[in-house]
């Protein structure tokens, strides 16, 4: 019987080492929990790397037989690997490139070719489990060139591509020597997705002129084969977020952290560390709310939590620097014994305390200068029971374009920021309710369950489609 393989760069659990030894910690993200419907079912496998690299032949065999039980398979990945294609092409490369960050970009042939190689070995270890009728689903950036690798192994597979960072411009696509590799890569799929349309427009628009096919309403005509793109934008699992925030123990959590907060506003910021979330900008934009507002000393105060992330990168680095200059000075600037406008934290926090955090925060700001689609801001929507509650969104992150009813703003406007902060803060319960009430109804609607159920019923029609024009 047909079966289903869904592939990307981390497996849904995560390899650590302790004392010798190794073990697995799942990974509680939206993506694993949603894709949990599909390869935990039947035969179905979910194949990737385990996040860590292992040497030892024996330790190797062990954990694919660990896996095999949890029904994933792992692509074991060198530390060269991890180096070069990793942190190197995907990090250094398509991440700045795909977030307009063109300045960033590192045009490294040899990091390419390890690109070209670890996407090789993920085809390899699936080609070892997939049959020719199966339907494989890729996840992201760090593996573009699978879709076309294993076009040419099962030509009558059914293959899926999702792309969970934005697609930028032609403009940008173009800079890149490797264009033609990678736009094929993708194209090797049946169906391609992205989160919004315009990241749709800019990938047809790329293959438009990169590659010469015309496209006629998200249809390619390729060589032998009818491609779909199209716009899928991912949702979240909102009934955990939404139960969780009505919990009695996150309640209590909250009530505790709440503590001497208790009489304050509180404005949240999340991301995990990384230039595109426009955290500098973030911090500066609240230094001007404070400056330009004193009334509101001592009454508003942030909780900013980065979560750290690919530490080793020297333009990472700096950015923590630039991050923890800016939040010192202000909090010199302004702070009395009785406040501290920044509390900043440098770390991750379970689910339970991230819960709490959400619920017991009145705005959240997200506001990155670039991201995919963005979660943070879903799941603070989600977790806004009593209907209290305002976000503000930058127009750059993809989520804006179905969070109509946030306070959009323009990440680089400082001006625009500041005064929206001033906006949610003495915005009355009426309107908050009614934003709230509007963004929790197209959240839940479109959760993750059925972002899963959507694309892979478009994913049975293009299927369908090109059989129907076969027969003719
Ligand atoms: C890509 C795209 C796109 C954060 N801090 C903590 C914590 N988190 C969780 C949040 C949220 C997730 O991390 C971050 O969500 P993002 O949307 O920023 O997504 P990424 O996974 O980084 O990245 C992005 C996404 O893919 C999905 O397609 O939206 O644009 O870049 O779920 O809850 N979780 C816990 N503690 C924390 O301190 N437990």
């Amino acid at each position: 019987m047909a079966k289903t393989i869904i592939v990307s760069n981390r497996l849904p659990v995560s390899l650590r080492h302790k004392n010798g030894k190794f073990e697995f910690k799942p990974s509680a993200g939206g993506l694993a929990t949603g894709l949990g419907s599909i390869y935990k079912e039947g035969e179905n496998i979910w194949i990737g790397w385990p996040g860590n690299d292992v040497e030892d032949p024996e330790q190797r065999a062990e954990i694919i037989i660990e896996l095999h039980e949890l029904k994933m398979a792992p692509v074991f990945l060198t530390k060269e690997d991890i180096e070069q294609f990793y942190e190197g092409f995907s990090n250094e490369t398509l991440w700045p490139a795909f977030h307009y960050f063109t300045q960033n970009i590192n045009y490294d042939e040899n990091h390419w070719e390890a690109y070209v190689r670890v996407n090789q070995k993920f085809c390899d270890a699936i080609i070892k489990k997939a049959s020719p009728e199966d339907t494989i689903w890729v996840h992201d950036y760090q593996l573009l060139l699978l879709p076309q690798m294993l076009r040419e192994r099962l030509p009558g597979a059914t293959i899926a591509f999702f792309q969970h960072i934005p697609f930028p411009s032609y403009e940008v696509v173009r800079m890149l020597p490797w264009r033609q590799e990678i736009l094929s890569g993708m194209c090797g799929a049946d169906l391609i997705g992205f989160h919004t349309y315009d990241d749709m427009r800019h990938f047809l628009s790329a293959v438009g002129r990169i590659m010469g096919l015309s496209n006629e309403s998200g249809y390619i005509q390729a060589e032998n084969r009818l491609i779909n793109v199209d716009s899928f934008p991912m949702g979240i699992d909102y009934d955990k977020f939404a139960n969780s925030a009505k919990s009695k123990n996150t309640q209590r959590i909250a009530k505790k952290f709440l503590g001497q907060l208790d009489d304050q506003k509180l404005l949240l910021s999340i991301d995990r560390l990384d230039y595109s979330k426009g955290i500098p900008q973030r911090i500066k934009a609240f230094d001007r709310f404070l400056e330009e507002n004193p009334e509101y000393h001592e009454k508003v105060s942030m909780i900013m939590i980065v979560v750290p992330s690919r530490a080793k990168v020297k333009s990472y680095m700096e950015l923590k620097e630039e991050i923890d200059t800016l939040v010192g000075r202000i909090n010199s600037d302004y702070s009395t014994l009785n406040w501290l406008p920044i509390h900043y934290f440098y770390r991750s926090f379970p689910f339970e305390e991230l819960s709490a955090f959400y619920a017991m925060s009145d705005i959240a700001l997200v506001t990155p200068l670039r991201d995919g689609m963005n979660l943070v801001c879903k799941e603070f929507v989600a977790s806004k029971v009593d209907m209290k509650g305002t976000l503000i969104l930058s127009e750059m992150a993809g989520a804006s374009k179905e969070l109509q009813d946030a306070i959009l703003v323009n990440p680089n406007d400082n001006k625009g920021v500041a005064e929206a902060i001033k906006y949610a803060i003495t915005m009355d319960e009426k309107e908050q309710k009614l934003r709230i009430t509007s963004m929790q109804e197209t959240i839940q609607r479109y959760d993750i369950f059925q972002w899963v159920k959507v694309f892979m019923d478009r994913l049975d029609h293009v299927k369908q489609k090109q059989l129907d024009l076969q027969s003719k």
